[in-house]
């Protein structure tokens, strides 16, 4: 089954919004598979943000994302890399479709709350910086044959 790194960022922790956020992945039947809080170090906000690191705006998204505890999580379901950006919504809170979680509850470009990978080989790039293959838990929900039929998982 496809897996995605989600993160919930300094500002989600921060402004009391973890449980309200969390509960729209639990309300969407995605699998919560592995979950730990942890400070963001300088060097692995480097390899996180790999991409953007020679960007102008590095600087303050590495202070911003080092400065308070975030929560790291790793979801299992059905093209969930896809299902979760959808649900995340556009990068800035400002530009964001109403409905979506930056849409909902953020109204800025860089505390946009939630960091989703945007493909299944970032995903697995970004699980291997937070965790270790053994954190991963492989489990199978009661209620699963509710919430797909058996040629869809
Ligand atoms: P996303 O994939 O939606 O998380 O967004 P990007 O990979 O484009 O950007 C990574 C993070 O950098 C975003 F969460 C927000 C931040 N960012 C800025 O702070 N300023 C910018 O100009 C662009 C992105």
């Amino acid at each position: 089954m496809e897996l995605t790194f989600v993160m919930f960022k300094p500002d989600c922790v921060q402004r009391g919004l973890l449980g309200r956020i969390l509960s729209r992945f639990d309300d969407k039947g995605l699998r919560l598979v592995a979950m730990k809080m942890l400070r963001i170090t300088p060097a692995m906000a480097k390899q996180h943000y790999a991409e953007h690191v020679s960007k102008p705006f590095y600087p303050g998204l590495e202070e911003f994302i080092t400065a308070s505890p975030v929560v790291g999580c790793v979801f299992a379901g059905p093209e969930v890399v896809r299902v979760v950006r959808d649900m995340l919504g556009a990068t800035s809170g400002l530009k964001a479709a109403s409905g979506t979680i930056r849409g909902d509850y953020s109204a800025s470009r860089q505390m946009n709350l939630v960091h989703a990978s945007d493909s299944p080989e970032s995903a697995s790039r970004e699980i291997s910086i937070y965790f270790k293959s053994e954190e991963l838990h492989a489990w199978e929900p009661s209620l699963a044959c509710w919430t797909q039929a058996p040629g869809e998982v």
